[in-house]
Parts: structure tokens; C-alpha cells; sequence
């Protein structure tokens, strides 16, 4: 069997590549594929989010597709930028753009308690659908620490580690993220589906 991973996220891709390493399954990229959809993420939850994105490039390449529809909701903004995490800054902006918004709608903030969602969605062409969530409960620092990963992980704290996840390597990443956490539910759901 081979899987297709529907991200255009090259941080995102490297982890989940990492996270499918055990199952012993050919993962490859969208583009690796030579698929070159833009899907248009218009959902309200990350859950029709990662399904759409899963259908849509399945649809283009007829094998087995995983998508992950992730984010950061934060409490003192009720829950935003949540599924807006990637454009929270306007569709080009950079990570260190949707940082500095973040951190200047937070400058006065009464709570910087925050998690991180992910759902991931597997899709095969026969219709069939394994889904799984994942979330990693944190606090946003005022400024950033780190250097690895992506997104918000500079800003993100994790009070157990004393470290933000751009402080950790990608193998301590990805035993506590709500990606990891969303990918071992779904490898768990794949082998009992494929037995
Ligand atoms: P694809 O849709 O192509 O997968 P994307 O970056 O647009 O890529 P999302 O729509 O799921 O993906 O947006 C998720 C955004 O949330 C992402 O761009 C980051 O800004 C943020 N994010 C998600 N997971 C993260 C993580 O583990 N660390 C830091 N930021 C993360």
C-alpha cells in the first residue's frame, strides 16, 4: 500500500512522515504524487477541514490519503486563530508575521493558556474513512524560544518540559504534539482496519 500525504506544509510533511515511519507503508507528498491542487480550507471545524483536503487530493490521485487540518486556539482569544491558524496573518504572511499578531493580540492578555488541534483524516478511494484528533495544552511566552519546527512552536510553552516546541528536537515533538497524538490513534484505527 502506498499513502499520499495532502499537505503543502513542509514542516508539517517532515513530521508526519516521521510519525508513519513504524507502519512500513510508501508515504509520499502531494507533490511527490505531481499533484498541484490548492483546496480551498473553508470549513468551520478542523475535522471538515482535514476530510476535504483528504477527499480532494484522493480524488486527483485515486490511493489512499492522509490530511491533517491543525491549529492554535488560544483561550483568552475564544479560541481563534483555531482553523484560521495558517492565514491568521493574510494568505502570504510568515510564520514571524502570525507571531507578531498573535503576541500584539495578546499584550494584555488575562490568560495565555492555549492548545494545539490536530485532526487527521485518512481517505481511501472506496470511500472508506479512519479519523482521529490530538491536542497538546500549552502557554503562549511573550516572546519567541527555539529554533526548530514550525508555526507557532517558538511561542508555544510547554510548563512540564520547561520548554516551547521549538525548543525540542523533532523526536520529542512528535512524542507529545497533537499531531503525534492524533497519528497514533489513527495508526491504531489503520491496523485494526487492515486486519
Ligand atoms: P496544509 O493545509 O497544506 O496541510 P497549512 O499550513 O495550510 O498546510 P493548516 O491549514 O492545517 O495547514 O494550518 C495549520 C497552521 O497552524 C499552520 O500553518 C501553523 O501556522 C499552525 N500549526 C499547526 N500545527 C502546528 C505545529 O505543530 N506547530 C506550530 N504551528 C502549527
Amino acid at each position: 500500500m502506498k499513502i499520499v500525504v495532502a499537505t503543502k506544509n513542509k514542516g508539517k510533511l517532515v513530521e508526519i512522515k516521521k510519525l508513519l515511519l513504524d507502519l512500513g507503508i510508501e508515504v509520499i507528498s502531494q507533490d511527490e504524487a505531481n499533484i498541484n491542487i490548492e483546496v480551498l480550507e473553508d470549513g468551520k471545524t478542523f475535522e471538515e477541514n482535514s476530510y476535504k483536503k483528504a477527499y480532494e487530493i484522493m480524488k486527483a490521485c485515486n490511493l489512499p490519503t492522509i490530511a491533517d487540518d491543525s491549529g492554535l486556539c488560544v483561550d483568552f482569544l475564544n479560541g481563534a486563530p483555531g482553523v484560521y491558524s495558517a492565514r491568521y496573518a493574510g494568505e502570504n504572511a510568515s510564520d514571524d508575521d502570525k507571531i507578531n499578531k498573535l503576541l500584539s493580540e495578546m499584550k494584555n492578555a488575562s490568560s495565555r493558556a492555549a492548545k494545539f488541534v490536530c485532526c487527521a483524516c485518512l481517505l481511501f478511494p472506496n470511500g472508506d474513512k479512519i479519523e482521529a484528533r490530538g491536542e497538546c495544552f500549552g502557554e503562549i511566552l511573550n516572546e519567541k524560544k527555539g529554533t526548530s519546527g514550525f508555526g507557532y512552536d517558538p511561542v508555544f510553552y510547554i510548563n512540564e518540559f520547561s520548554k516551547t516546541l521549538a525548543q525540542m528536537d523533532l523526536e520529542q515533538k512528535n512524542k507529545i504534539s497533537h499531531r503525534a497524538k492524533a497519528f497514533l490513534m489513527l495508526k491504531e484505527k489503520l491496523k485494526q482496519y487492515l486486519n
